[in-house]
């Protein structure tokens, strides 16, 4: 069997979805996700003028091999451009092996582990009462578990994930503003003095079953990280994610030693070496790297394996940014995996979306349940591809209030 063709394509409803299609000499085709927010044509040009000529010929039944031959036969490796890349190129082969076995891909790594698999929702809110409204709307739908994020009165601009005004739609984390970057202003003790007692509010509201999570998204010290997490104890959070920028593994100590509010963290890393020390030092509680920008479903696999036998539990990364088909690839490893934790979901089921991924992974009360179709189980559509183009999108940037650039 050989791989004789493989094309990008870049673009989606409201988002720059990068798709790549492998075609072999046996009429059976597999796709990936090679989707990098607000970077996408980067590892759209290393898949087209880099890997696809060398990919010509491979057998696609081989896909530890070609892993191997990407990742240690670049020289320079690592860093998400690449590794985006080589993530599509391996849920592609591992769809092409689904299809030609006649089996879902959970099947292939060792069969399903759960019927379905919890997800969470993104509340959020100009302020309190906003956000509270936005957690009641996912919790009469059905979900078990929600992210909050709030605004912070007297914050110079809107927090991580919050928008400028109330009731105002979704719209916070897909539109990014044209290429030159919005710059927002952050101010930690404004935030650390508001948080815990809103979190607690909400604790209050919606009562003990409700698994709450919240994004720091880096914006604190590892120091001031420790004093959050302890301060927010009696919440109960189901995480804590990203109270600190995790560059350096052991910074992450402090938080542990300080708190025992479970933490979350790896929505930025892309490979298992950015999270090797965090894992096996357990200090963290769940890993969220992406099957895209994490290289695909062989490293997650590993990453899994290894947080297995330090009692980390999987949270994969599920930004709108993310397409259906790198969707599709969690589905199948959180069915699997023996230390699945949660899934983050962000609706992407809108009838362009679906139209363009034709799929049958059902989203019902807060869990998914993987399709049973061979492969992935996600379709393209390329009819429907030619309806969209690129266009250039850019991450804010922050700065503190007395012009220092902070993390977003
Ligand atoms: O591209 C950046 C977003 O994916 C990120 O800001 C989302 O933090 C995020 C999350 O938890 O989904
Ligand atoms: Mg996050």
């Amino acid at each position: 069997m050989k791989i004789t063709s493989a094309q990008v394509f870049v673009g989606g409803p409201g988002k720059n979805y990068v798709t790549l299609k492998i075609m072999t000499d046996q009429g059976v085709y597999g796709l990936g996700d090679a989707t990098l927010n607000n970077r996408e044509t980067l590892p759209a040009a290393y898949l087209q003028d880099y890997l696809i000529p060398a990919l010509i010929g491979m057998d696609p039944r081989r896909s530890e091999d070609i892993w191997q031959f990407f990742y240690r036969g670049a020289y320079f490796r690592r860093g998400p451009i690449a590794m985006a890349a080589y993530g599509a190129i391996d849920m592609a082969l591992w769809d092409i092996k689904g299809k030609i076995a006649g089996l879902p891909c959970y099947d292939l790594f060792g069969g399903k582990s759960r019927n379905g698999a919890m997800v969470y929702a993104h509340a959020t809110g100009a302020d309190l009462e906003d956000l509270m409204d936005s957690v009641q709307h996912f919790v009469d739908d059905g979900y078990k578990a929600v992210r909050v994020q709030c605004g912070i009165p007297g914050m110079p601009s809107a927090s991580y994930a919050v928008p400028e005004e109330k009731g105002s739609s979704t719209e916070y984390m897909t539109n990014f503003s044209g290429i030159r970057p919005k710059v927002e202003t952050w101010d930690t003790g404004k935030y650390m003095r508001y948080m815990p007692q809103a979190l607690a509010d909400i604790r209050e509201r919606f009562g003990p079953d409700l698994h709450i999570l919240h994004d720091v998204h880096h914006r604190l010290t590892p120091r001031e990280a420790a004093a959050f997490a302890k301060d927010v104890e009696p919440v109960d959070l189901y995480w804590l994610e990203d109270p600190t920028v995790a560059d350096d593994q052991d910074a992450l100590k402090l938080i542990r030693q300080h708190s025992t509010t479970p933490i979350a963290i790896g929505e930025v890393f892309n490979s298992i070496w950015d999270c090797n020390k965090l894992i096996e030092n357990e200090l963290i509680d769940f890993i969220r790297v992406a099957a895209t920008y994490g290289g695909g479903i062989t490293q997650l696999k590993r990453i899994i394996d290894l947080a297995g036998l330090h009692h980390v539990r999987t949270g994969f990364h599920g930004a709108p940014s993310h397409s259906p088909i790198s969707m599709a690839a969690q589905y199948h490893l959180n069915a699997w995996a023996p230390n699945f934790g949660i899934q983050e979901y962000l609706v992407l089921g809108t009838p362009e979306c679906d139209a363009l991924f034709p799929h049958d992974h059902l989203m019902e009360n807060g869990m998914v349940y993987v399709s049973d179709a061979p492969g992935l189980g996600v379709d393209f559509d390329e009819s429907e591809a030619t309806k969209y183009s690129y266009s250039a999108g850019s991450h804010p940037v922050v700065r503190l209030q007395d012009g220092t650039l902070w993390n977003y």
